[in-house]
């Protein structure tokens, strides 16, 4: 599914399923991978995009199918390497150059993020509603009663 979050009535945070590693069957992961792909796609409001990918990986084939849908839309994309604090500190920025790399995003595009410790979470909030505009301007954009 994906999760709506209406934030302070400016724009919504559209949380999309995550699917390259989740333990669901293929029927179930097909369904994500298209519901995903027609998300960025076709969705007219669509503004930017926060990219989640786990420190702990590297980029699976389906993650560049995503960057492939991305980079084909042409909204700005922000890459959060999540869960920055299951590793140690001296490793993160490397792993955040191989993972950025790997994915073809600049580092400046890049941001460590951990949910837990809140690093990196300010930069995240920031680069979100640069992508909105600042300002109502996000709520402006859309137009009375259309969906997220
Ligand atoms: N240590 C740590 N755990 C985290 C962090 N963020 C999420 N988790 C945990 O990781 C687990 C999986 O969460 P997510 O990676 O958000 O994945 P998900 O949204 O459930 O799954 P998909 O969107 O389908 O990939 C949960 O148990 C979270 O509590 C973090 O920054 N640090
Ligand atoms: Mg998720």
């Amino acid at each position: 599914m994906c999760n709506v979050f209406d934030v302070d009535g400016r724009f919504y945070l559209v949380d999309l399923p995550g699917y390259g590693y989740s333990r669901v069957g293929m029927a179930e992961r097909q369904g994500m991978q298209a519901l995903v792909q027609r998300y960025l796609t076709e969705r007219q409001t669509l503004r930017g995009a926060v990219w989640l990918l786990d420190m702990r990986r590297d980029p699976s084939a389906e993650d560049h199918a995503v960057g492939e849908l991305l980079a084909a839309r042409g909204v700005p994309v922000l890459v959060a390497i999540t869960k920055a604090d299951k590793l140690a500190r001296s490793h993160r920025q490397e792993r955040l150059r191989t993972i950025g790399g790997a994915v073809g995003m600049p580092e400046d595009q890049c941001v460590l993020t951990s949910a837990r410790t809140q690093s990196g979470i300010d930069d995240l909030r920031d680069s979100v509603f640069a992508f909105v505009g600042q300002g109502a301007a996000g709520s402006a954009e859309q137009a009375p009663g259309e969906q997220p």
